[in-house]
């Protein structure tokens, strides 16, 4: 969550100082999200995950050098520095797609699940979407046929109360997001999204369940972004008095109080960790930012297939 935080931060002066420009969405405030359901996660399951992903590409394990050359269009990137932030795809690490298209990775992890069905590889895909996709009907087909299929699939909702700039009761009937799983008989949970154990213990059941063959599992996990929509949006759309108690429940001071109170964990160990997250996360900015650009040449390259698996021409 640390890291995530830090690269967060990092980005964020970057592109505030002009030393870097990005279409950047922020997942501040939503860490223990993508924290909790990593950590039910086996490193051989797979995450989709869209535009506000960087929680996802962190907690999934994508390395942080390639993560940071690929969002500053580099050569070292997950995707050569051709694919962009909005488009982290590091299969090593089971992060197989960010897509920027709302409510489409809902399909796609169906996708990944139908075929660990087939090939029974016992992987598990999670897939990542805000509210507002909860709404679009690719959301729905997608619940519906994982359902009848019983794929092994956890969709899990980061709910940040708004999708753009519209809040949550403004664009959606069921008064939770969990609430929609009753439609496809399967189980709706709904957590707080601000607490990543009990994020990871939810997504635990949900997970056991998916490698039984008993299907997916729709989880809610109630959250909120601080940095609005996408860096430049001010947030004036936002109640003061919603954005502060929000800020009460920061996930990353709330947990980290817990690490000293909770769990015992010495102030030096903590601080010791953050220290050593800082440094990683520098020296992951610093090499992206002094690596070249791909070359023009590059624009031809990776683009069609020349020949399919199994030699086929
Ligand atoms: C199909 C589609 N419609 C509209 C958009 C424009 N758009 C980008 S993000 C967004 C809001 C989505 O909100 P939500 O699903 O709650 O996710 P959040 O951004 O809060 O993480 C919209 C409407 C898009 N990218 N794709």
């Amino acid at each position: 969550m640390f890291t995530i935080k830090e690269c967060d931060d990092r980005f964020w002066t970057l592109m505030q100082s002009g030393q870097i420009v990005l279409n950047y969405y922020s997942p501040r405030g939503q860490e223990a999200v993508s924290a909790g359901v990593c950590a039910a996660l086996r490193p051989s399951d797979y995450l989709v995950t869209t535009y506000r992903g960087l929680h996802d590409h962190i907690a999934k394990g994508v390395p942080l050098d390639a993560l940071w050359a690929e969002f500053l269009g580099r050569v070292g990137g997950t995707c050569k520095g051709k694919g962009g932030p909005m488009h982290i795809t590091h299969p090593e690490s089971g992060l197989m797609v960010t897509t920027g298209v709302v409510g489409s990775g809902l399909p796609i992890a169906n996708g990944f699940a139908l075929w660990s069905q087939i090939s029974e590889d016992d992987r598990v895909t999670a897939v990542s979407f805000g509210d507002g996709a909860t709404n679009i009907g690719a959301f729905h087909e997608a619940l519906n046929l994982a359902a009848v299929w019983k794929l092994p699939v956890l969709f899990v909702c980061h709910n940040n109360l708004f999708a753009e700039h519209t809040a949550y009761a403004a664009g959606t009937s069921a008064e939770h997001v969990a609430d929609r799983a009753a439609a496809y008989g399967i189980p709706g949970v709904r957590v707080d999204g601000n607490d990543p154990l009990a994020v990871r213990d939810a997504a635990a059941e949900a997970v056991v369940r998916g490698r039984a063959g008993e299907g997916p599992t729709l989880l809610e996990a109630v959250t909120f972004r601080f940095r609005g929509h996408q860096f430049g949006d001010d947030g004036a759309y936002i109640d003061p008095a919603i954005f502060a108690s929000a800020q009460e429940r920061d996930p990353i001071p709330a947990f980290r109080s817990r690490l000293l109170a909770e769990f015992g964990m010495p102030e030096s160990e903590i601080a010791g960790v953050e220290d050593e997250v800082r440094t990683a996360v520098r020296d992951a900015a610093e090499g992206a930012l002094a690596a070249p650009e791909p070359p023009a040449v590059e624009l031809h390259t990776d683009v069609l297939a020349t020949s399919l698996p199994g030699g086929a021409a």
